[in-house]
């Protein structure tokens, strides 16, 4: 895992995509009417057992793409956890956390390595809080099941306490309990908000975009938090698939 790879400078191809998203929207109406738009493709799992993982790091809507783009992640859904509250809604979640369950394939990413992209991908330091989100429902927890999990959150947070005596590192570390998935508006957000995308992958419904891989790396794409070499290969496919007049992007 690379981790200057996880900080990506700003790419302005995202947004150039974007400002052609309406014309293509408009040829791909009259190309493909309302029925041959949501051709819908299922994603290709494979039979390993995966693994899961949960952490908390500030607004849930961030924690997904965070995590979302990177290969041997095969699913992503955010939700509610670390608290006691039986059945906790947004509105209402109470003392748990946003936190996000990473579904993995363990021969090709390890839970060492979501730990690296988990500290690397926020300020462990802030006290119950991330940038301009502050209260108990953005702390910073890792989840952990097991005894090594744990041992190795505990070694990676006293490194990280290393690095600077000035400040406390707050992350907490605690087996998991039980993880609410939360409601569907706050799945795949960033994805949800650009049409565009969505229609390119096909307008999966619902069900279909929380199971599906390929919603979990455009969910980090649309946020722009794909490691930059993988950004740029989705700009290259999504301009491939625009020369061509193609909407349906099967796979990344
Ligand atoms: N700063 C975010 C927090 C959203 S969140 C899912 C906002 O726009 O309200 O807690």
């Amino acid at each position: 895992m690379n981790q200057s790879a996880i900080t990506r400078t700003p790419t302005t191809s995202l947004s150039t995509i974007l400002s052609r998203q309406l014309l293509l929207l408009i040829i791909a109406g009259i190309l493909f009417p309302a029925p041959a738009t949501s051709i819908r493709l299922p994603d290709s799992t494979s039979d390993q057992p995966l693994s899961t993982a949960v952490f908390a790091l500030g607004s849930f809507w961030r924690s997904e793409p965070v995590f979302g783009c990177f290969n041997g992640v095969v699913r992503t859904t955010v939700g509610y956890s670390g608290g006691s509250k039986l059945n906790p809604e947004y509105r209402s979640l109470s003392d748990h956390a946003e936190s996000v369950q990473i579904e993995y394939d363990p021969r090709v990413i390890s839970f060492r390595q979501l730990l690296e992209v988990f500290w690397s991908s926020h300020d462990s330091r802030q006290v119950f809080g991330q940038g301009p989100d502050v209260g108990n429902q953005y702390r910073s927890i890792i989840f952990t099941n097991g005894t090594s999990e744990s041992r190795l959150a505990a070694a990676t947070k006293e490194r990280e306490q290393t690095k600077s005596k000035s400040s406390i590192v707050t992350t907490q570390i605690q087996p998991l309990g039980t993880f609410y998935p939360a409601e569907p508006e706050h799945q795949k957000f960033e994805l949800k908000r650009n049409p565009f995308l969505l229609h390119l992958i096909g307008n999966l419904p619902e069900e279909e975009l929380q199971q599906s891989t390929l919603a979990s790396k455009m969910n980090s794409y649309a946020a722009e938090l794909c490691p930059q070499r993988i950004q740029k290969q989705i700009d290259a496919k999504i301009n491939d698939i625009i020369r061509k007049g193609w909407p349906v992007l099967r796979e990344i």
